[in-house]
């Protein structure tokens, strides 16, 4: 179906272009799941992409757990992920200042040069977003930050306040396509779309159909609610790749993600 109508105000309300690129891809794809793939091998990788690429709207990856990097391999990570329309977001979750950040752009892994999304930590001061773009802009390519503004794992230190010095650096970054929220509490989501307003995504994890915690402090709510609440985007990991039949886990939250789009758009 057409992007504008299923997204309502936030396809209106984004300025960034790679958030209407994911939008359009969802739509056309009947999901907002972005695949959490923690695999341990580039094989692995791809062989979860083929597998479940039809129902997923974005690829997450943590490039440095991989045991076999090397820059041909993950080019066929990058092909499968082309071939399947999926946009490519690392989560590296920079943190350092932004100069440093600018060059763990590039090293051995050469972020900049593959991935269209990054994680980032607001901790070490807003000029980590320039430095992330700058890296970007070395290789002459755009990309788009989500800044943690919330975490899933319990215990964590991103309070209200930390939350809201992560909206006012975020809020006015060309830079920045939006937040991650905590996907396990769906109170925690509204409060964080309220305060970020319509104009930016929120993505999140710590969500699965089976509701509560998981393993070393995870925390998982249902996708419904999630979205239900405000977010754009489901970020699952272990409820697609732990299970035996992964394509049918893929299409079960594809179709969960979508319905409740649907309904809260009021298609
Ligand atoms: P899971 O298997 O669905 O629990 O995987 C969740 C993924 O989301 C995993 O790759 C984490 O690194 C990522 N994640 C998270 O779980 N919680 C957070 O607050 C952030 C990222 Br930020």
């Amino acid at each position: 179906m057409r992007a504008e109508g299923l997204w309502g105000v936030r396809w209106s309300s984004c300025a960034n272009p790679l958030a209407h690129r994911f939008m359009e891809t969802a739509a056309r794809k009947g999901t907002l799941v972005c695949l959490a793939a923690d695999m341990r091998s580039v094989g692995e990788l791809v062989d979860l992409v083929e597998e479940v690429g039809p129902h997923i709207a974005a690829l997450k990856t943590h490039v440095d757990l991989v045991d076999d990097f090397s820059t041909e391999s993950w080019q066929s990570l990058v092909d499968a992920a082309k071939r399947h329309d999926l946009l490519l977001f690392e989560d590296r979750k920079f943190a350092d200042i932004g100069k440093v950040s600018q060059n763990q752009m590039a090293g051995v892994h050469d972020i900049r040069s593959w991935a269209d999304i990054v994680t980032a930590h607001r901790v070490s001061g807003p000029d980590i977003v320039d430095g992330i773009a700058a890296g970007w802009a070395d290789v002459e390519r755009i990309g788009g930050v989500l800044l943690l503004a919330q975490m899933s794992s319990s215990g964590n230190l991103l309070d209200g306040s930390y939350t809201d010095e992560v909206i006012a650096t975020g809020s006015g970054s060309p830079h920045v396509i939006g937040y991650i929220g905590n996907g396990s509490s769906a109170e925690e989501v509204a409060a964080l779309r309220e305060k970020v307003g319509d104009g930016q995504m929120i993505w999140t994890p710590g969500v699965n159909l089976a509701v509560g915690d998981g393993a070393m402090g995870q925390r998982y709510g249902h996708p419904r609610n999630a979205i239900l609440a405000g977010s754009d985007a489901i970020i699952v990991g272990s409820g697609i790749h732990g299970v035996d039949e992964r394509a049918k886990a893929a299409a079960e939250y594809a179709r969960a993600s979508f319905e409740a789009l649907s309904e809260r758009e009021g298609e």
